[in-house]
């Protein structure tokens, strides 16, 4: 429904290359709603946490020391469909195969620095979500252009 959420990371690479503004530029003019946002240092834990799925994967402790390389933007976005629809923001994995008009496919060119997280489904990001925000760190608001959305 219009109120399932997701989790978003601007990831270290895309920090520093100023991608921040362009990304929550790209999901407020999509409609979604901003329910949560910081910046933070990722610490190691909660980021084994966060990508325990991959920990057998070949390249999970380079993954793991990109990821702590700098800080983060967290960011949940909650709207209709939002945690596929945000996949297709992103693009794939790969930003080789993701098409012009996706974020990886417009800012980035390797897989091991493709500049954003996305939740892959919807019990991911409330994983996601609960992993990387405390419950006073997503806020409820009414969005004043809701009714032309929805
Ligand atoms: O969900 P998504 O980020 O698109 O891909 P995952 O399969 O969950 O992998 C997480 C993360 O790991 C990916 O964004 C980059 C990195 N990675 C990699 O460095 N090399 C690979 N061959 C696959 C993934
Ligand atoms: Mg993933």
């Amino acid at each position: 429904g219009v109120n399932e959420r997701t989790f978003v990371a601007v990831k270290p690479d895309g920090v520093q290359r100023k991608l921040v503004g362009e990304i929550v530029r790209r999901f407020e003019k999509k409609g979604f709603k901003l329910v949560g946002l910081k910046l933070v240092q990722a610490s190691e834990d909660i980021l084994r946490e966060h990508y325990w799925d991959l920990r057998t994967k070949p390249f999970y402790n380079r993954l793991i020391s990109y990821m702590s390389s700098g800080p983060v933007v967290v960011m949940v976005w909650q709207g209709l469909e939002v945690v596929k629809t945000a996949r297709k923001m992103l693009g794939e994995t790969n930003p080789a195969e993701s098409l012009p008009g996706t974020i990886r496919g417009d800012y980035c060119v390797e897989v091991g620095k493709n500049v954003i997280h996305g939740s892959d489904s919807v019990e991911s990001a409330q994983r996601e979500i609960s992993l990387w925000f405390g419950p006073n760190e997503l806020h409820r608001w009414r969005s004043s252009s809701s009714q032309w959305i929805y």
